[in-house]
């Protein structure tokens, strides 16, 4: 063809490979297939549980969750409130450091950058500590915790959690490492300086990337 031109070609198969890798659908690229189990991963078809050993029995109508720290406008929620808030359905890959992964996990709750929205975090605010009803904490910068596929969830598979997997509310946080992600959550702490949860000081990387096996801290 006469308008075959090696510009063209080029372009063209610029746009196949976009196309492929899925790019320009939600603005990020989506790893090809072949890439999608992070390095020193195995795929898991069930659900492992995996927590300090205390399942915390939380029931509904005692339940809240507090926003506290460096926001405009705190925040406690009682169970009826938080599920008026928009609610979303999500669907992501569990990668745990103990090797395991898990794909297409379809969660159910609100996303965090809609309470985000409603707290208003104060100019210098850039750190998360997340607190669980079991004693258990992890931070998170700001900005991951901020992420657009960031989700406070009370369902997985279309029905509410389990009391093992977190019930009645935990953070998915699907580009960190699962511990990332707290299970019996009961309050979120919005700081202005970075200070490290209960795995982070026992050896644990502070940010848990699974793309760069962000796994155990080098110091
Ligand atoms: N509250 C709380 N959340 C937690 C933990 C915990 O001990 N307590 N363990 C973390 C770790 S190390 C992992 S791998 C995942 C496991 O979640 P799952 O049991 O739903 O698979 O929960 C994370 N969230
Ligand atoms: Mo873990």
């Amino acid at each position: 063809m006469t308008d075959d031109t090696p510009a063209d070609s080029k372009l063209t198969r610029s746009k196949q490979r976009w196309a492929q890798e899925g790019r320009f659908l939600t603005g990020r690229v989506a790893r090809p297939d072949t890439e999608r189990l992070p390095p020193g991963q195995h795929l898991t078809m069930d659900w492992p549980v995996l927590d300090l050993g205390l399942h915390p029995s939380i029931s509904r109508d005692r339940w809240t969750l507090q926003v506290f720290g460096a926001v405009e406008h705190p925040q406690i929620w009682d169970w009826a409130a938080f599920n008026a808030l928009p609610q979303s359905r999500m669907v992501s890959d569990i990668h745990c450091v103990t090797t395991w992964s898990r794909y297409d996990n379809q969660w159910d709750g609100v996303p965090v950058h809609a309470l985000l929205d409603l707290v208003q975090p104060k100019p210098g605010a850039d750190h998360i500590l997340l607190h669980s009803h079991d004693g258990y904490t992890t931070n998170l910068a700001l900005s991951d915790f901020a992420a657009p596929d960031v989700i406070l969830a009370h369902s997985w598979s279309g029905a509410p959690l389990t009391e093992a997997h977190g019930a009645p509310l935990r953070l998915v946080v699907p580009h960190l490492y699962f511990w990332k992600s707290p299970k019996w959550l009961s309050r979120i702490e919005v700081r202005t300086a970075d200070r490290q949860g209960y795995w982070e000081t026992r050896g644990y990387h502070n940010r848990g990337d699974p793309w760069a096996e962000e796994r155990y801290s080098d110091d």
